[in-house]
């Protein structure tokens, strides 16, 4: 039998896009409504290095790789070096033609304490890259925390499990929107909170590694059918505490949005019974409505509620009427779609955690076992999953603005420049994005994830999603474009006609200039 590391081994090097044959409309930028944005991502912690200096101090990944916990044994001491080599960066975007680069403050080097002093060094940076950007026409799109939670807060309080983290995260995003909210119009308060909570406090996988038996890979703490829903509703009053905030203090004046960031799963039934077609309804209310239905509605799904009893907080009514309504966009993760057969007649255990509760076993594609386990071993290419999902958001929580912050190819280490897999996969999407859009959906933009090879949460260095190479045995962190790099470019390039309309857009806004 396959022990868990090796369980985790395989997933991580089959990861990577299979079966993807069939070829995608061309598509040129004027398919797209005006003023959609095409851009690309990253984040502080996979990409910035410099981890000890300018007085930035370590996060909870920090603690994690450096106790050599990944199983490449990789740290992100240096990873892309963006710190040193946003300028760079900024024009190779620039050359791309991105219209927006999403980017991540890194909280531990804004308030190495987690709160109260703030590190000048630490705003000249997130100071320069934004005027940087800016400079060269490009958007910020910044999210305020992904995943790199400073280690002095997890510490003190244990971190996203404390309320206190509430206060704490919301004294942080005033620091952010207070030196930068001038020059960034886009917010996303929390990447992924869904995927936090189940990957780091049902299975215990990632930091801060907390499980309980059976679930999970053999934590020494930790309660896997209560911590998750935990960390979820104070990720949701931290979310809607600064929202409340940008929206008191800096909106008016600012004028930019705030958004939250899902990780979002499309799913499928794996047969047309009715029992396959609930838990696939079931399977969306638990993975995506935990975020979206309380931000939307003011509660989790009814679902939820029973499933999960007691083990999930209730929302006071104040803190109700605080988080719905408290976006004015959505930010989507996508990556693939999944089955999902119903598992409601089988034993039922008292003892549940998020994914017993949802009475559904998942697989990734029709000829797999099913299995409890919601981490595909393989990660179809189903860009009509996209579609689907993007409808259903549209469907189901009023056809709020929606960004596709995370969309992206993984592929192996030793990849090829020549990663033509990487743009078929992302043309695929992109034009089940489009397709979503005449349909009626309010998606208004989309980002490649990532822009450039970095340091992945889950595999190291041992996957590449980036669409420009970076060589990390080179001390220089050289960086070379991917075929997929010039394909996106390609497909960035605007049309004279759109220039003229920019031009005349722009001259209007500013009529002296
Ligand atoms: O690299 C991650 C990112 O930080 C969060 N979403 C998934 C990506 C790919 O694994």
């Amino acid at each position: 039998m396959l022990g868990v590391s090796s369980l985790f081994l395989l997933l991580l090097l089959t990861l990577s896009v299979v079966g993807f044959s069939q070829h995608t409309p061309k598509l040129s930028r004027d398919d797209f409504p005006p003023g959609f944005i095409l851009g690309a991502g990253t984040s502080a912690f996979q990409v910035e290095g410099a981890v000890a200096e300018d007085g930035r101090s370590p996060s909870v990944w920090d603690a994690y790789t450096q106790a050599g916990k990944m199983m490449d044994k990789s740290n992100a001491d240096v990873t892309s070096d963006q710190y040193h080599k946003y300028k760079e960066d900024v024009k190779l975007m620039s050359k791309m033609g991105l219209d927006a680069y999403r980017f991540s403050i890194s909280w531990s080097r804004l308030l190495p304490h987690g709160r109260g002093a703030v590190n000048p060094k630490g705003i000249q940076y997130y100071n320069n890259l934004i005027d940087e950007l800016i400079s060269h026409g490009i958007q910020p799109h910044v999210t305020i925390h992904h995943l790199d939670l400073p280690q002095i807060l997890e510490d003190e309080y244990g971190g996203w499990l404390s309320p206190k983290i509430v206060e704490d995260f919301t004294a942080y995003a005033d620091v952010c929107f207070r030196e930068f909210g001038d020059r960034v119009a886009h917010w996303t308060t929390l990447n992924e909170p869904n995927a936090v909570a189940v990957v780091s406090y049902d299975m215990g996988f990632l930091p801060p590694q907390r499980c309980s038996y059976p679930f999970g890979f053999n934590c020494t703490v930790g309660n896997s059918s209560v911590e998750p829903y935990i960390v979820v509703h104070h990720a949701l009053l931290a979310h809607a505490s600064a929202a409340t905030l940008y929206r008191q203090k800096y909106q008016a004046k600012q004028k930019g949005l705030i958004g939250l960031n899902v990780y979002s799963y499309w799913f499928i039934p794996l047969t047309n019974s009715t029992a396959d077609v609930n838990a696939a309804q079931r399977a969306l209310d638990f993975s995506n409505g935990w975020i979206v239905h309380p931000v939307v509605y003011g509660d989790y799904p009814e679902i939820m509620k029973k499933n999960a009893g007691s083990r999930i907080p209730s929302f006071t009514r104040s803190e109700s009427e605080q988080v719905k309504g408290s976006i004015d966009f959505l930010g989507v993760n996508h990556y693939t779609t999944a089955y999902i057969q119903d598992d409601s007649n089988g034993p039922k255990s008292n003892v549940r955690d998020f994914n017993a509760d949802m009475f559904a076993k998942f697989q990734f594609s029709k000829d797999d076992s099913p299995s409890g386990q919601i981490l595909p071993i393989k990660m179809p290419v189903v860009p009509s999953g996209l579609q689907s999902l993007l409808e259903y958001y549209k469907n189901d929580y009023g056809n709020l603005p929606i960004y596709v912050q995370e969309n992206g190819f993984g592929g192996p280490q030793n990849e090829s420049l020549n990663d033509t897999a990487r743009a078929e996969y992302i043309s695929g999407y992109l034009n089940a994005t489009l397709s979503a859009i005449r349909n009626g959906s309010n998606t208004k933009g989309y980002f490649v994830w990532s822009f450039l090879d970095v340091f992945e949460f889950l595999a190291g260095y041992v996957q590449r999603y980036g669409l420009y190479h970076v060589d990390f045995k080179d001390k220089t962190r050289s960086r070379q474009p991917k075929f997929s790099a010039h394909w996106y470019a390609d497909l960035l390039k605007k049309s004279q006609e759109m220039k003229i309309e920019m031009a005349t857009q722009q001259a209007m806004a500013h009529p002296t200039q």
